[in-house]
């Protein structure tokens, strides 16, 4: 199949860095998003996230004339849906006495909805929003047949989810395999046709509930695999190890790769897709449910070491650093930085955050550092909670003249353990128990 010009709907992480790629791919592409200042900014060739590359790659699409943005479609060879599937704020799953979260399609409805007047035969759709197992046939397929095109037939409807890492996403978008399930082995094939534009990886061509379920269960893998590492690091805490040094030694087991403990996962995705499958099959995933309760507990873990580092928090002043909810990017969301300051904040403690990639975020609730001399100076105790890099390089004679503090509580091992005790500092590190753990009262 030959694609002169496409639509992307939904203009964020996914969609605007898709739109782009594909106009430099010589794809005639309009993108469209609800959010008229969103469309402004594009068009005015800037951008509104921050993502490595990005900028260069929509200015240069804007000045070709093959990218513009709009609040409306127009008809088009292709249509990409790339909106947000977040959760519903208000509504609840509950089995056998434990509730779930449920993912919230009405971004992803609407979406589907503003093609049916567009749609042509001969057109292909394709879902790239991470969705609950079914969604592209249980739920846009029927949405695409008010048009009185049925999918599969008239047009090919593809899902072909999106598994960039966010501040890796223009080359991920070329480089990594591209999964694309089909209502049809035809729609499976189009959506191969226009992918290939720019893909270069491995394009593999499946069913769409295959495709949606690929997409589940990488990141639920990853998630229960943290949870795992999160739990090893509450058993080595208990029986006085330290887990990173555990976890180095059986790393070098061939079969084994236990991921990093840290304060709990955040993102829009893997703290999120978990839920898509607890909330399609409650009775066959008390597996996915623990992980994803293990890792939402992580941030209470935490303030219970930095309470024994400390002893009560009442009144003491810690200088968080790190916001973000992984290292070296800008993105708050999801951020397990976030809940544990409101942690620390609600049993007592004075926090100031430091976040090297937005200082000037306005996160509620949160007193923001306007830079790292800020948050430590007079700080009691310093917590690590990102390994953003330019922590990890932190020479620990130079903050001992920063700060009073003598107590520093690294989380996500960023630090050298001997380099900060021969600085003057008292390291406590999550996980590991192994030197004795002094309470200071
Ligand atoms: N984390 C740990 N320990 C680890 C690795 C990560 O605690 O060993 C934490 C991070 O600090 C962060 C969270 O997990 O809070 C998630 O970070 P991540 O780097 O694992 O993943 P994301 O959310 O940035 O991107 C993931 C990726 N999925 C997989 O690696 C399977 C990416 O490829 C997907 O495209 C993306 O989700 C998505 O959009 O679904």
């Amino acid at each position: 199949m030959n694609f002169q010009k496409i639509c992307v709907i939904g203009l964020g992480y996914i969609g605007l860095p898709t739109s782009s790629t594909f106009a430099a791919h010589g794809i005639n592409v309009l993108g469209v998003d609800i959010n008229p200042h969103i469309i402004e900014t594009i068009n005015k060739g800037e951008i509104h996230i921050h993502e490595p590359g990005l900028l260069e790659e929509v200015q240069k699409a804007i000045h070709s004339g093959k990218f513009k943005a709009s609040t409306k479609l127009e008809e088009a060879d292709a249509f990409i849906i790339a909106v947000p599937t977040p959760f519903q704020d208000d509504q609840f799953g509950e089995y056998n006495g434990q509730t779930y979260k449920l993912a919230d399609m009405r971004a992803v409805s609407a979406a589907a909805e503003s093609i049916v007047p567009f749609l042509k035969k001969g057109n292909l759709v394709v879902l790239e929003s991470t969705s609950p197992p079914r969604t592209t046939v249980d739920l846009i397929a029927p949405i695409l047949a008010r048009s009185g095109l049925v999918a599969g037939r008239d047009f090919h409807l593809a899902y072909s989810p999106e598994r960039v890492l966010p501040g890796q996403i223009m080359r991920e978008l070329i480089e990594n395999a591209r999964v694309i399930g089909g209502v049809t082995p035809e729609s499976a094939l189009a959506g191969r046709d226009l992918y290939a534009a720019f893909v270069k990886g491995q394009i593999i061509q499946t069913d769409a509930t295959t495709a949606e379920m690929v997409k589940l269960m990488e990141n639920t893998y990853r998630d229960v695999n943290i949870a795992i590492a999160n739990e090893f690091s509450r058993l080595a805490d208990k029986f006085g190890v330290d887990v990173w040094e555990a976890i180095s030694i059986a790393n070098l087991h061939p079969r084994v790769k236990v991921l990093a403990p840290g304060p709990g996962v955040g993102g829009h995705c893997i703290s999120v897709d978990p839920w898509f499958f607890v909330e399609a099959a409650p009775e066959l995933t008390p597996l996915i449910y623990h992980a994803r309760k293990v890792n939402d507990a992580q941030p209470h873990f935490v303030v219970e070491l930095v309470e024994r580092a400390l002893g009560s928090l009442h009144e003491k002043k810690i200088a968080v650093l790190g916001l973000a909810y992984k290292p070296d990017v800008d993105d708050l969301r999801e951020s397990p930085a976030n809940e544990v300051v409101h942690i620390l904040q609600h049993n007592g403690a004075q926090v100031k955050a430091w976040e090297p990639f937005k200082p000037d975020a306005n996160m509620p609730g949160i007193d923001m550092a306007s830079s790292l001399e800020d948050a430590i100076n007079d700080a009691d105790a310093v917590l690590l909670l990102v390994k953003h890099a330019e922590f990890s390089k932190f020479n620990p004679l130079e903050i001992a003249k920063k700060t009073s503090a003598r107590i520093v509580i690294d989380t996500v091992n960023g630090w050298d353990k001997k380099a900060w005790e021969n600085a003057g500092f008292i390291l406590f590190r999550l996980g590991d128990n192994k030197s004795k753990i002094v309470n200071r009262k």
